[in-house]
């Protein structure tokens, strides 16, 4: 971007003799980077599998841990399942054109795994696969690169019957069939896979506080276990992906990253969001880039800590080729003599339709920074970020979400910023594109750019959906 105004031009707007030089509206507009994000910059959303698909009994699917957790009374707002969902399984030749008229370049899907193998291993089921090679297939002819996801917490029902994620077996179970479709994909030229979306969200509210399937409580150890269990899944499904997949086959993971943001600038509260970043998410992201458990991780565990052996440690860090963050809200921390402190957030910190979505757009900054500073990823991409809203319609048929363009706006000046210094984020994926099954808030939380009336299944872009155009139009120039 061009000086907009000289510096005297601006001095006589503000009534004032002379403009100090480092008055931000000059320095902001001679930036180096201001013109926006390189060409090669990927602009996409993304979805999930149980989130938007419906046709659960179609295809010969099989059911998994949400159809049963969702079908138990209680456990979801208003009672909703994901039984038509966005019906995304018939509409998704409508919904790449709606894609493509918004002007995104990557469509980030997930594959339900019962719809492959409908028990969870044995004889992979052609009709399953076939669906989302026509959605592959869709995508490529229009000119959206698919970034398949392969596991976004479906686990097939036959095999939580078996022991779920407490069992190992079934990282072997899962390293299988993530093989399998990566084979399967990559021939159609997918080339971008994530082994996991968010180990931790499913692991912590699914085994731990039981407000996800399969809606266990389980002991500190054996919650240890099964994240640990998680982990050897994912490092066997990149040793998979590798050998099955294509050459130059992409694999990587989605992970739902703490992002510790330093209460101050001072350099002790920077240093300690440094600490943070690995200590915070010890049991997951920096497990998979370092090939260990931290001391502090295994001295707080203590008797609780899990088993392993030196070779499941070598597969969890087996190296990536990128890694996805999902980025929503920020963790404040602060120096202390033992490193860092996380702090509580007051009551009164702005948040968005979610309980936990606190808006802090910071994390945008220093969740890329931090992680490139700690592990030099060969490449990030911003896999998820996005928010809830109170969306409703006009009389006129308009979804006015200031609220969400604001939230957007906000996260995508700071993940520019961090991309200015050195973060090597290639591209951003706004969650969601449609509005769906926000899992056991139901359908009540909207966190689309795409409006979906539920009765009549008809997509209405928001004034979201034409903010994000624009940017992507002008690829985020003048933010
Ligand atoms: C992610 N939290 O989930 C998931 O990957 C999506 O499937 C989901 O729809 C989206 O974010 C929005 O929620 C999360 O409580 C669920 O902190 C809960 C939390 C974070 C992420």
């Amino acid at each position: 971007m061009k000086n907009l105004w000289t510096r005297r031009e601006v001095a006589r707007l503000l009534g004032i003799a002379a403009v100090p030089s480092l008055l931000p509206v000059v320095a902001h507009a001679a930036a180096p980077g201001d013109d926006g994000f390189s060409s090669s910059f990927l602009w996409g959303s993304a979805t999930a599998s149980y989130q938007v698909e419906g046709a659960v009994h179609e295809g010969g699917r099989g059911p998994s841990i949400w159809d049963t957790f969702s079908h138990t009374p209680g456990k979801i707002a208003n009672g909703d399942t994901g039984d038509v969902a966005d019906d995304f399984y018939h509409r998704y030749r409508d919904d790449v054109q709606l894609m493509k008229r918004l002007g995104l370049q990557a469509f980030r899907f997930s594959v339900a795994w019962s719809r492959i193998f409908p028990s969870g291993s044995g004889q992979p089921l052609a009709q399953g696969l076939d669906f989302y090679k026509r959605l592959v297939t869709e995508l490529k002819t229009n000119g959206i690169e698919p970034f398949c996801t392969l596991y976004h917490w479906d686990l097939p029902q036959a095999l939580q019957d078996k022991g779920g994620w407490e069992n190992p077996d079934t990282a072997h179970r899962l390293a299988e069939y993530e093989g399998y479709v990566a084979g399967e994909l990559s021939r159609l030229g997918v080339k971008h896979f994530f082994t996991i979306n968010e180990m931790r969200t499913f692991v912590e509210l699914g085994y731990g506080n039981g407000t996800h399937a399969p809606g266990l409580k389980l002991t500190r150890k054996a919650l240890a276990q099964v994240r640990h269990n998680v982990l050897l899944a994912h490092g066997l499904s990149v040793q998979a992906i590798r050998a099955k997949g294509s050459q130059g086959v992409q694999a990587g993971l989605c992970e739902n990253v703490t992002v510790p943001v330093p209460v101050t600038l001072r350099s002790e509260d920077i240093q300690a969001a440094a600490i943070a970043i690995r200590e915070e998410n010890a049991g997951y992201l920096t497990a998979v880039f370092e090939g260990k458990y931290t001391e502090r991780y295994l001295r707080e565990l203590g008797d609780d800590a899990p088993h392993f052996t030196p070779d499941e440690m070598r597969a969890i860090g087996s190296p990536l080729d990128a890694v996805g963050l999902n980025i929503y809200t920020p963790t404040y921390v602060r120096s202390t003599a033992g490193g860092y402190e996380a702090l509580p957030m007051p009551a009164n910190f702005p948040r968005m339709a979610s309980d936990w979505l606190k808006v802090g757009p910071e994390c945008m900054y220093w969740g890329p920074k931090l992680v490139q500073e700690a592990w030099k990823p060969r490449a990030i991409y911003i896999t998820e970020n996005g928010c809830s809203a109170a969306d409703q319609m006009t009389a006129q048929g308009e979804i006015l979400d200031t609220d969400r363009i604001m939230y957007l706006r906000n996260c995508l000046g700071q993940m520019r910023k961090a991309l200015n210094e050195g973060a090597g984020v290639k591209g951003y994926f706004v969650w969601s594109l449609l509005d769906n099954y926000e899992w056991a808030d139901g359908y009540g939380k909207r966190f689309g750019v795409v409006y979906v009336d539920y009765q009549t299944q008809k997509r209405t872009p928001k004034l979201s959906a034409k903010f994000y155009s624009s940017v992507i139009a002008s690829r985020g120039s003048g933010l």
